[in-house]
């Protein structure tokens, strides 16, 4: 097995010809070479570490982040066998680790379930690392590989003795491959393990960084119910969480749910712990149960009467908060960036598994049975209060072509295809950019004082609030009915994009904490209730600069600090005189038109859908454990915002 021996020789060229392709297109195989490729590296191996611990075998991972974006994933597996392979003659673990789709499924241990969006094994990153370890720790010997490149530079050799077992690979993503720049973000791990965590909960997983020596544990013997209770937990539940587990024909089927007073659909949903942010199969077969359930039970017991219409799923919707995981053999996905589930014969088990466990629940606590109904019955009055509310708007939209908001100061084009409407935080900024505008195809509306939360306000509510009316009635396009979130919903039938009155949407605040709450307001609202624009590209972020150097006639802007600091290298100190603003307010209608309006020299940011989800989240999820006040949220998510440049 000891094998020191770094030639190179006939097997080294093999190993490389097999991984070649992955060096040649790396996109192919982790989708890009960027920020999100280079941590999908990480998702890989750690998904290999969760696979053992789904097939039973492994308590605890230790993930630690080593200077210079090393890191590396213990876990107490089984250790990935050494023996030779009998058809490759090479040791098992530098097959696993040199051949593509040579992962954990061969021989009798292979797994039932799996993970990895992609699956396409460890072996792609070992190709696409400057260098990989694997240690092994079987048997009683510590076995270790090492590789460059994805080529072995070592036998599979023995290191030492060994009580324990499992297995450690430590990797370091190829600065050729990946942009110079990337780095690994510590956030984005823990996020990703703290999310792993609560859908393994026999598993416990460490984080050290050992950069700046912190150090953190997920381990929630609760699973989805922490979660759930987690997603919950700014919120006011009206009962327990509903728990439920089954496993049926090789499939397991694990559910959380949990209704609060608030009025929207929290679900997340996931297939062998990918986030299937479009929902699928799982989802459908959840939604089916809840409503069929929940109407039965509601006209058994005489809470929905004779004469009343069945809730529809938006009426059982309302308020509840779900984790829905499902395992399964041989996951099958709509296309590898939309994320959504399309085994056909998962609809009926989870139906089944949650209108059962749904039904039992009801009859076990009817204390929670009768709130959840009477909310119900509540959303579908207030479903109905607001389509009379979006009849009578469009009647009035209909019979007066003159309906615009009296603040809108509109463009002169009428073709959409050439408008732009800026929403604006506050009348005196608006003032400044009536002033800054080209009249010709740029609208403003200003937006006075802090935009309803519609995260916590009904549609009905929401119409009624002045500052959103104006604004619907701007846009031209009307407001979804149907509440979206990520899900895969569609979005009713009262949105019309073809009445859209301007092709760009361009939110533009204060770059300060109340500016980006109002942002994240008025994206939470657009991804809601308008979601097509958000599909469509049409919502757009001005950027506004924080300081001015002014030298002589000359200003030069920065966004922040560090720009500050470029723009200050490249002048003359003397004489420059540096501003700060504070708000729109502070800057000239000149000054305005060229940082934040005029085509030709603005800086703006386009929304796309993935970053509204990810808003949303952030808005419910609270990422880390350690309970954070909102306003640091919103300024957190203001700052990833910024980095988004078109
Ligand atoms: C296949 C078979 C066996 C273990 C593994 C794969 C394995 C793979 C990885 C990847 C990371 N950690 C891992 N731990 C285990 C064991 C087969 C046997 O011993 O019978």
């Amino acid at each position: 097995m000891v094998d020191t021996n770094l030639q190179y020789t006939e097997q080294n060229i093999q190993v490389l010809k097999g991984l070649e392709p992955v060096r040649l297109r790396p996109g192919m195989y982790i989708g890009d070479t960027d920020i999100k490729g280079f941590h999908h590296l990480f998702n890989e191996v750690i998904d290999n570490a969760i696979d053992e611990a789904m097939a039973g075998f492994c308590t605890e991972i230790t993930v630690t982040l080593h200077p210079d974006d090393v890191l590396s994933v213990a876990d107490n597996g089984r250790g990935i066998p050494v023996g030779i392979h009998p058809q490759e003659g090479r040791p098992t673990v530098e097959v696993v680790m040199t051949m593509l789709h040579a992962g954990g499924k061969f021989g009798s241990g292979g797994y039932k379930v799996s993970g990895g969006l992609h699956g396409v094994g460890v072996s792609c990153v070992n190709a696409l690392s400057e260098f990989l370890e694997v240690d092994v720790y079987r048997d009683g010997h510590h076995y270790r590989q090492r590789y460059v490149r994805g080529v072995p530079v070592t036998g599979v050799d023995v290191v030492g003795p060994s009580q324990v077992i499992g297995t450690t690979v430590t990797f370091k993503p190829d600065h050729e491959i990946f942009g110079k720049n990337l780095h690994f973000h510590a956030e984005t791990i823990t996020g990703r393990l703290r999310e792993l965590a609560y859908l393994n909960k026999s598993v416990k997983i460490v984080f050290n960084n050992a950069v700046t020596g912190e150090s953190e544990t997920f381990h929630y013997t609760g699973g989805v119910v922490a979660f759930v209770e987690k997603l919950n937990q700014l919120k006011d539940p009206l009962h327990k969480p509903l728990y439920a587990f089954k496993e049926r024909d090789d499939i397991q089927v694990e559910v959380s749910l949990q209704y609060n007073d608030g009025y929207q659909e929290i679900l997340f949903a996931y297939a062998n712990n990918i986030h299937t942010l479009d929902g699928g199969t799982h989802v459908s077969g959840f939604r089916t149960a809840l409503t069929r359930v929940l109407n039965a039970y509601a006209r058994k017991n005489t809470l929905l009467k004779e004469k009343d219409p069945n809730f529809t799923g938006d009426d059982v919707r309302e308020g509840l908060t779900v984790v829905l995981s499902v395992k399964l053999p041989n996951p099958q996905f709509e296309s590898q960036t939309k994320v959504k589930l399309r085994n056909a014969e998962i609809d009926g088990i989870v139906n089944s598994v949650v209108g059962e466990a749904l039904a039992d629940f009801l009859e076990e606590n009817p204390a929670a049975g009768r709130k959840v109904v009477e909310k119900a019955l509540t959303a579908a009055r207030a479903r109905a209060a607001a389509r009379k509310a979006i009849e009578l708007e469009r009647k009035s939209v209909l019979e007066s072509s003159t309906n615009l908001p009296g603040k809108l100061a509109d463009c002169h084009s009428k073709d959409p295809r050439e408008c732009e409407l800026f929403l604006v935080e506050g009348d005196s900024a608006g003032g400044s950019a009536k002033k800054a505008r080209n009249s010709k195809f740029q609208a403003v509306l200003p937006l006075r004082g802090v935009v309803l939360n519609v995260e916590r306000a009904r549609l009905d509510k929401i119409l009624n609030n002045n500052e959103i009316a104006d604004m619907i009635r701007a846009i031209g396009s009307g407001i979804s009915t149907v509440n979206v979130n990520g899900n895969g919903d569609d979005t009713g039938d009262t949105f019309n994009l073809d009445k859209l009155r301007y092709d760009r949407i361009i939110i533009m605040t204060d770059a300060d904490v109340d500016g980006a709450h109002i942002r994240t307001l008025l994206l939470t609202l657009f991804f809601r209730y308008m979601t097509p624009l958000i599909e469509h590209s049409h919502v757009y972020i001005a950027q506004p600069p924080l300081f001015g150097v002014r030298h002589g006639k000359v200003i030069k802007y920065a966004m922040d600090e560090q720009e500050l600091e470029e723009i200050m290298q490249d002048m003359p100190k003397r004489g420059i005189q540096v501003m700060r603003y504070k708000g729109l307010g502070e800057m000239d209608a000149d000054e305005l038109a060229e940082t934040a309006m005029d085509p030709a020299t603005r800086r703006l940011v386009r929304i796309e859908l993935e970053d509204a989800v990810k808003a949303d989240e952030i808005f419910t999820v609270l990422m880390g454990d350690s309970v954070q006040p909102r306003r640091e949220f919103i300024s957190r998510y203001a700052k990833e915002v910024s980095n988004l440049d078109v």
